[in-house]
């Protein structure tokens, strides 16, 4: 039995030693020290022996199974720390590895120069608004002193929504301008930026959606002086303090009198002509259009509710592409909205 006990005891920390897992080790003690294991096996048979050798073999088994069981400890503590250490090392991190660089996005380059142009109309006590894409002819056209039957009102220009050509896409944002006058008294200093659509074939330097800027000053004595002025500063914080300006009569159904204005070309200084060839800024112009202008038509003010007796105005429109393009050197439209990366970029 003395034997037995022995060879039990040298097999078990054997095995012990060889489980490497949790669950082998488990299966080892039920093995071992179980109601069916080896051990209880051996001890079952403890009746059999002789009063002398009884408490002997008894003495013997308890230290048996008290080795298993310290062994058994032992190597439960070995197998979590390896399983720790192996966890560790695998989940480990590399702090001195470089980061995943994050790309953060930028404004679209229309959205900057919008921002800018606000930013100074802001400054000058501008109140920047909004409006709907969606409009009524009569807003759009009929307020405006724009006719039945005047070219811009064509079907072939104009994107209609109803067969009785009253509700359309804006074709600018003047509209926006008369709401404002219907509900604001002058004096009044407003800024109308937005989207406008025309039934245009897209092109170098037509889109049938683009943006524009118009701007509105309604209030007591405003002049045409005021105009000048107002435009001239404006145009000087956009392009510059030493900008050359002029100003041409011009025709709009929605002023009188109306005028464009323009920038005399900082390529050539209004000559039209680069070391003897034709300047490629101005298309040998010598001058490059900034915007129209003129004094609110005395029947717009009426139509908007305000009297033409005592109050008068000044009013602006310009395309916000063109100012872009002018800006940063944009020579086809196109790339504004077609949104590839490698253009956007470059901004
Ligand atoms: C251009 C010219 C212009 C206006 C827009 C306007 C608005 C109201 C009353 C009077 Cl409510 N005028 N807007 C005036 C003159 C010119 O735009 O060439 N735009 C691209």
């Amino acid at each position: 039995m003395k034997e037995q006990l022995e060879q039990i005891k040298q097999s078990a920390l054997a095995a012990l030693d060889a489980a490497s897992t949790p669950a082998a080790l488990e299966e080892l003690r039920v093995k071992l020290l179980g109601k069916k294991g080896e051990l209880t096996a051996v001890l079952k048979q403890m009746g059999k022996l002789s009063a002398e050798e009884r408490p002997v073999m008894g003495q013997l088994a308890n230290s048996v199974r008290a080795s298993i069981e310290e062994k058994l400890e032992k190597r439960k503590a070995d197998i979590h720390a390896a399983a720790l250490e192996a966890k560790l090392a695998a989940e480990a991190i590399d702090v001195t590895i470089p980061g995943k660089s994050v790309s953060i996005g930028h404004q679209h380059p229309m959205n900057q120069v919008l921002q800018t142009i606000k930013d100074i109309f802001v400054g000058l006590g501008y109140q920047v608004v909004d409006g709907p894409e969606v409009e009524l002819a009569d807003y759009n056209f009929t307020r405006l002193n724009i006719e039945e039957g005047h070219p811009s009102r064509d079907r072939s220009d104009t994107f209609y929504f109803t067969d009785d050509d009253s509700v359309l896409l804006r074709t600018q944002t003047s509209p926006m301008q008369i709401r404002y006058m219907e509900n604001h008294k002058p004096p009044l200093c407003m800024l109308a930026p937005g989207r406008v659509f025309r039934k245009d074939e897209a092109d170098a330097t037509h889109s049938p959606m683009f943006h524009q800027i118009e701007g509105l000053v309604v209030a007591e004595n405003i002049t045409m002086g005021d105009l000048k002025g107002a435009l001239t500063t404006i145009m000087r914080k956009i392009y510059g303090e030493d900008a050359v300006m002029r100003f041409r009569p011009h025709h709009f159904p929605f002023t009188e009198p109306s005028c464009e204005m323009d920038m005399q070309c900082h390529k050539c200084h209004g000559t039209g002509e680069v070391d003897g060839q034709v300047c490629s800024t101005c298309h040998g112009e010598g001058w490059i259009e900034l915007l129209g202008a003129g004094m609110v038509h005395p029947k717009v003010l009426e139509n908007c509710g305000i009297d033409p007796e005592k109050y008068s105005g000044f009013a602006f429109g310009m395309g916000l592409e063109r100012l872009a393009m002018g800006r940063m050197k944009i020579n086809d439209l196109r790339l504004i909205f077609d949104n590839d990366i490698r253009f956007l970029n470059q901004f």
